[in-house]
This record gives structure tokens, C-alpha cells and sequence, in this order.
């Protein structure tokens, strides 16, 4: 009789809550330490959850630096199920001889999709003017004394940010008749420009012509703050301004003092400074609409996101280059 030896399974980390038949799935092949709770780990558990794993899903939540992977020696793929990856420090992953990936492509539709909604929303005054009838304020059809908004078709958006995304945002723009023009680290090719009917212009320009403002950039150190008193002080008095790039892009501080003056006609906000907790001032106000950082939230998109995050984890851990591998200069030769 032959005794067979099973080899262990590889130990990884899932560290949000996925859909089930995925988390199923990776069972058959590791041995998982899920979080199905979904509860955010404190940096202490995180460096715990991360020790003695080789491979490990992660969402923004989770913050992963010199701290985190301090224990992590098996370590050897960390897949954030998100495109942004403002929640890696990259340098210290890289020291850390670990592989980043993210999930660009799969959300750029949905994301841009979401885009325009909080555009519509915020300019034609859609939740407030929810609340007001849901208030019992419509007692009679009226052509002045109802929420009145401002036009999106044939008006001009400015885009911050022209990336994937950014450029979703200026197709579907270009439906309403929009004019496009856009800010950006570098300028589009010559072709792109003419596909999206895009100007490149500068920001103070974008800030003081557009009539929609919509933040696509991602988020870092030199970006932050993007919009504040100053930035806001250029814009018109008509305009709105509608992020679904991060917090910290934009001073909600700034933002919630302006709109309260109404310095600014509204803004549809996705992302906040110290998000989930959202500026109180903000909470107060009509002329802003809020979400809870849903831009990539349908079913189809949230499913394709994990199951890319775990194809970047299975050929990381396989030997091979995983499709969306952020540090590919850290692993060359
Ligand atoms: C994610 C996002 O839902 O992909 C991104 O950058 O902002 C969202 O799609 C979020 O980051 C969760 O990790």
C-alpha cells in the first residue's frame, strides 16, 4: 500500500468580503484566511492577517506599507481589487521583493457611466428635488418655484484627469453636444484629441471655462488638495464640480464653505477626505449630492474586478506575469 503525501495548499489572505463562488473557488487551490465579516482590519491585525501568507486580495481599505508587510516574509503578490492604488506604497513593496497589481480596464464603463450620472443628478438637481416632493412641498406645478437646475447638454466639461476613465467621461460628453476640454499630466496623442473633440487646456483655463468640472486623476501626494479656496474662487458661479477620483483630491473643507456661499452652483461627491466618515458641513447642504463610493458598484463590473484580482494572483504565485502587474520595473532581469 502506498501512502500518498498531499502537499500543503498555499496560504492566502482575502482580506474583504468577495462574492462566494470566487471565494469558493480559490479553496479548492489555497488555503484561505477570508474575511466574509468584512470587517476593516486595524494596521496591527493586517500585519498579523499578512504573515505567513503568500499571496493576498486587498480593496482600498487596506493600507500596505513598510508597516504592514513587516511580518509578510512569504509574501509574494498583493492584488488590490480596485484600479486606484493610492492605498500601496509602492517603493516599500517593491523593497519588500512583492508584486502589486490592480484592476484597470474591467470599470472604466461603469466608472464613466457613474460619471455622467452625478453629472446629471447634480446639475438638474435630481436628489434634492427627490427630497423636496418626498418633503410634501409639491402642491402645484410651477414654472418658477421648483427646484431649477442648469443645463448639461451643448455646456462645456472640463475633464482633470485623462485617462481611461477621463476619456469615457468626454464620449459620453460628446452625446449631449458637449464642448470637451481637458487638464492633464501629459497631453493626448493628435488622434485621440480629435476622437473625444478634446482641447487640452490649462487648469486655471479648464477652472474658469468649464461649466462641468469632473476630477478622473488619480490620487497622490503632489495632487492633493487639487481643488481648494483658490481653485474654487476661479470657477463660475454656475459651474459644478463632480468627483469620483478620491479623497483629498479636493479640500471638502474648501468645498462645503464655497458651496454654502454658493460660490458654486452644486457638486456630486463619490469619494471623500477620511471617507467613510464625510465632512458634517457637507451633510447639511442641499446643493451637493453624495454617494458612498459606488462608481464601480453594479454586479457585473464588482464580479470582474475580483475575478481579475484573483487571475493577477494565481500568475504571480504560477511564475508568470500577472495582466495587471504594477511594479513590472521591480521585477525586470
Ligand atoms: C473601488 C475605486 O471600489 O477602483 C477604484 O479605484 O475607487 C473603486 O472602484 C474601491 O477602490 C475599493 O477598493
Amino acid at each position: 500500500m502506498t501512502t500518498q503525501i498531499k502537499t500543503p495548499k498555499p496560504k492566502i489572505l482575502v482580506a474583504r468580503a468577495i462574492f462566494p463562488e470566487a471565494l469558493a473557488k480559490l479553496e479548492e487551490s489555497f488555503e484561505v484566511r477570508s474575511n466574509q465579516a468584512d470587517q476593516i482590519f486595524t494596521p496591527e491585525e493586517l500585519k498579523k492577517e499578512l504573515s505567513g501568507v503568500v499571496g493576498a486580495l486587498v480593496a482600498g481599505s487596506e493600507r500596505i506599507d513598510a508597516a504592514a508587510l513587516s511580518q509578510a516574509q512569504n509574501l509574494r503578490v498583493v492584488a488590490n481589487i480596485s484600479v486606484g492604488y493610492n492605498n500601496f506604497d509602492v517603493p516599500a513593496i517593491n523593497a519588500a521583493g512583492v508584486m502589486a497589481t490592480n484592476t484597470p480596464d474591467v470599470l472604466t464603463d461603469t466608472t464613466a457611466d457613474f460619471g455622467f450620472a452625478l453629472l446629471m443628478a447634480t446639475a438638474r438637481r435630481i436628489t434634492e428635488s427627490e427630497h423636496w416632493l418626498r418633503g410634501g412641498n409639491w402642491t402645484k406645478w410651477s414654472i418658477i418655484n421648483n427646484p431649477l437646475g442648469v443645463d448639461v447638454h451643448h455646456s462645456t466639461i472640463g475633464i482633470i484627469g485623462m485617462g481611461r476613465i477621463g476619456q469615457g467621461i468626454a464620449k459620453r460628453a460628446l452625446g449631449f453636444g458637449m464642448k470637451v476640454i481637458y487638464h492633464n499630466r501629459s497631453r493626448l496623442s493628435e488622434t485621440d484629441e480629435t476622437s473625444y473633440q478634446a482641447s487640452y487646456v490649462s487648469k486655471e483655463e479648464l477652472l474658469r471655462t468649464a461649466d462641468h468640472i469632473v476630477l478622473v486623476l488619480p490620487y497622490t501626494p503632489e495632487n492633493h488638495h487639487t481643488i481648494g479656496v483658490k481653485e474654487i474662487a476661479l470657477m463660475k458661479p454656475t459651474a459644478t464640480l463632480i468627483n469620483i477620483a478620491r479623497g483629498g483630491i479636493v479640500d471638502d473643507v474648501a468645498l462645503a464653505a464655497a458651496l454654502k456661499a454658493g460660490k458654486i452652483f452644486a457638486a456630486g461627491l463619490d469619494v471623500f477626505e477620511g471617507e467613510p466618515t464625510v465632512h458634517p458641513e457637507l451633510l447639511k447642504l442641499s446643493n451637493v449630492v453624495l454617494a458612498p463610493h459606488i462608481a464601480s458598484a453594479t454586479e457585473k463590473t464588482r464580479r470582474a474586478m475580483v475575478d481579475l484580482a484573483i487571475e493577477n494572483l494565481r500568475a504571480a504565485l504560477n511564475g508568470k506575469k500577472p495582466p495587471s502587474l504594477i511594479n513590472a520595473e521591480a521585477f525586470k532581469g
